[in-house]
């Protein structure tokens, strides 16, 4: 197995119905045209273009491909099935670590709330069979009790992966100021089950900064974590206010001025750097000018991250082994880069303990 896929790595920005299997969204938008909802033939050239093609496609482009998605997702059964599927796909390329987003969204025509669509999730999470999961309490879920080939995996120890996975609710830049206040509410309520923090998150060239205020500030004070997705388009403004609100991470940093550079640098905010998202929404126009150089001989706090695995074609593992091509490094740099991820996370100390274990114990075979 390549060193990029066996060693152990951090997850900490995929948004869910990003990563879905190329597979599973097929088979939705069968199922869906077989029932007269979409019809079939109209959606299989857009989702073979994700599935096979993998080209490139603007940041205009891809929410619209996101719109597409969630009509084949957003129903409470699909939801509990790509939770699954995606924590699933992470575990089986050795992500120990998993903080998974999703935009609660409410569907009246079927009797789905932003909480019943929560609750589809975890389900998701509660589902999971193939892997030991621990979503809430830093209690492993080794389901040995729920199906039998459960029970024949977890007999061989050795071979179960491990994934602790934490929520992470997104408001979407097309909400109003009180639907994402009602988001932070039920990120609050949802605390127990591995909900820990608050993702701003959207179609960036949509909606204004001082809308969400309030909701981030809320969120801020009752103690949820907060990332927010911040320089994905030339916003100046946007950035600086962004940086002022002192956010936990933010994810892409990508159209920063000389200033904003700076200020990042000072308030060492952590950055998702998500590379191949970038390159394929030319957001950025080629790998070697891409700002993880930069930052990461600044010695800036940074962790790789898929974003869309299943609309960009790309895994965790293939964002590893495309660093360490793209910027020469090797094998002892990437496994510290990974390492980094530990003290980002928004998870609690029993959870760092257990990956800083987890990471030292893979370090010893690293040779
Ligand atoms: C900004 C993005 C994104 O929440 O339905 N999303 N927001 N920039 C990106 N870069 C390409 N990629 C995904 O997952 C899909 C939603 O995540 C956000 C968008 O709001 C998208 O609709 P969920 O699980």
């Amino acid at each position: 197995m390549k060193w990029w896929v066996s060693m152990p790595k951090i997850e900490l920005h995929a948004h869910l119905n990003g990563s879905i299997r190329d597979s599973t969204l097929l088979e939705l938008a069968r199922v869906l045209g077989e029932k007269g909802v979409i019809v079939f033939s109209d959606v299989e050239h857009v989702i073979m273009k994700i599935c096979f093609y993998s080209d490139d496609r603007s940041l205009g482009e891809v929410f619209k491909l996101f719109d597409l998605i969630h009509i084949l997702t957003t129903d409470h059964k699909t939801l509990t099935r790509i939770t699954k599927e995606v924590v699933e796909d992470f575990a089986s390329e050795n992500v120990v670590y998993l903080e998974l987003r999703t935009t609660p969204k409410k569907n009246d025509s079927i009797g789905m709330s932003k909480h019943s669509y929560m609750e589809a999730v975890v389900e998701g999470l509660r589902a999971v069979t193939t892997v030991d999961i621990d979503f809430d309490s830093h209690k492993f879920n080794t389901q040995d009790s729920l199906n039998s080939i459960a029970m024949n995996d977890a007999c061989d120890r050795t071979k179960r992966k491990r994934i602790h996975v934490r929520l992470l609710l997104s408001i979407d830049r097309r909400e109003t100021t009180e639907a994402a206040i009602e988001t932070v509410k039920l990120a609050l309520e949802m605390r127990d089950l591995g909900v820990v923090g608050i993702d701003l998150s959207g179609n960036p060239v949509v909606g204004e900064w001082k809308t969400f205020l309030p909701a981030l500030k809320f969120a801020q004070k009752q103690g949820l974590y907060i990332t927010l997705h911040c320089g994905e388009v030339p916003n100046c403004q946007e950035v600086q206010l962004m940086l002022d609100f002192l956010p936990q991470r933010i994810g892409h940093a990508i159209f920063f001025e000389e200033e904003e550079w700076r200020q990042l640098k000072t308030s060492k905010i952590p950055v998702e750097i998500c590379l191949t998202s970038n390159i394929k929404t030319e957001s950025i126009s080629s790998i070697d000018i891409h700002h993880f150089v930069d930052l990461y001989n600044a010695k800036h706090p940074l962790v790789l991250c898929t974003d869309d695995a299943g609309v960009f074609s790309t895994s965790l593992s293939n964002e590893y082994k495309l660093a360490s091509t793209a910027f020469g490094l090797g094998k002892r740099e990437m496994f510290e880069l990974a390492r980094n991820g530990i003290e980002f996370i928004f998870a609690g100390d029993e959870v760092k303990q257990d990956l800083v274990e987890t990471f030292d114990s893979a370090a010893k075979k690293l040779n």
